[in-house]
């Protein structure tokens, strides 16, 4: 009996212990919720909206490189953001006499160091010196040779997700390209969708973790309606090799998006091409404020599979997204994951009229 009375006593103790602790916790963490949803607090910077809106979320530097535009990133595929004698080097393309295109792209991998944060430095490897790859665009149908060059220090590939011969999957121990030497693949592009690439070398994670992967869309032969498109892979980088993402993103740099909202226009209808190629996570989301969307499930066929406001994707999987906006203003759009728009997926649109 005694040890019982001892017992009662001591978690009455417990009990009184905590709950004074739970007091006395309430009145440090209200006034900081404010700060976080009243814009008008002024003393704290942390918390002011101001020009530099990454500051609200704990980075406050900006870019020191500029090897890499995120708002050109956006419109660019087939080397189209690049002057006509550059592009010239890397893409070409030719009518075939069945009435399709040739297009060919020369593709190098190699080893770059990428800002993935302001100050925030990540040894990638990449093709075509950039995180995503340049988008790769064709019609249904068209013929599509790349010459591929491993500048790189590891065997790497190019894997197109898509119809093509297995000789030209590039997934296999035979098909990686040795550093120093060369592959062509060649295809016929189909079916219409939203698709990927990738290396396809081992360690698997590894490699489409360090950012060897790009959008390749094939559109179909019947064009879809003239929209404002852009193009969007999620992706993250395990800045510290602990085998969990410090940074997360869409089109690699953090916040980017946040401080340089994405321009639409009130009323136009906006069409986004999404790819997740996240590693360490499984899942990963895209939200939309202030609007809903139809989405097409990797863009394959013309009918909506839902209507909503966030779709969920897992990893290498892709949609296309059909929106209007019905009012200007700023509206974010975000990983539905908290953690990961805390650490760099939160983005913003601005539409104006
Ligand atoms: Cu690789």
């Amino acid at each position: 009996m005694n040890d019982s009375k001892y017992v009662i006593a001591f978690l009455v103790v417990i009990l009184i212990a905590l709950t004074i602790s739970y007091f006395a916790f309430i009145p440090k963490t209200e006034p900081d919720n404010e700060h976080v949803h009243d814009a008008t607090h002024s003393h704290d910077p942390t918390y002011v909206y101001s020009d530099s809106m990454t500051s609200h979320f704990g980075i406050s530097d900006n870019y020191s490189t500029s090897d890499f535009d995120p708002d050109s990133y956006l419109k660019a595929w087939n080397f189209n953001n690049l002057s006509p004698e550059e592009r010239k080097r890397y893409y070409r393309e030719s009518n075939l006499s069945d009435n399709t295109t040739l297009r060919e792209y020369w593709i190098y991998a190699s080893d770059k160091k990428i800002e993935v944060a302001p100050g925030v430095f990540f040894d990638a490897w990449a093709y075509n010196g950039q995180v995503p790859a340049p988008t790769i665009r064709t019609t249904e149908g068209d013929r599509v040779k790349i010459y591929f060059m491993n500048q790189g220090s590891k065997p790497h590939t190019l894997h197109f997700h898509g119809y093509h011969e297995s000789s030209m999957d590039g997934s296999m121990p035979h098909d990686f390209v040795n550093p120093g030497e060369n592959f062509t693949y060649e295809f016929t592009a189909e079916p219409a969708g939203v698709h990927l690439f990738h290396c396809h070398s081992t360690p698997l994670k590894d490699h489409i973790a360090k950012g060897l992967y790009g959008m390749f869309i094939i559109d179909p032969k019947n064009p879809r309606e003239p929209a404002n498109e852009l193009i969007m892979i999620m992706n993250a980088f395990d800045t510290n090799y602990d085998g969990e993402n410090e940074i997360y993103a869409v089109n690699t740099r953090a916040f980017y998006y946040l401080d340089h909202p994405i321009k639409v226009k009130k009323g136009e209808l906006v069409r986004i091409y999404i790819g997740n190629m996240v590693e360490n996570d499984p899942i990963n989301s895209i939200h939309i404020h202030g609007n809903f969307f139809d989405e097409y499930k990797t863009g394959t066929r013309n009918e909506s599979d839902a209507f909503t406001d966030i779709i969920e994707l897992g990893q290498g999987e892709r949609s296309m997204l059909e929106m209007r906006f019905p009012y200007t203003g700023k509206y974010m759009f975000h990983a539905h994951q908290s953690e990961f728009a805390d650490k760099g997926w939160m983005s913003m649109f601005e539409v104006v009229e």
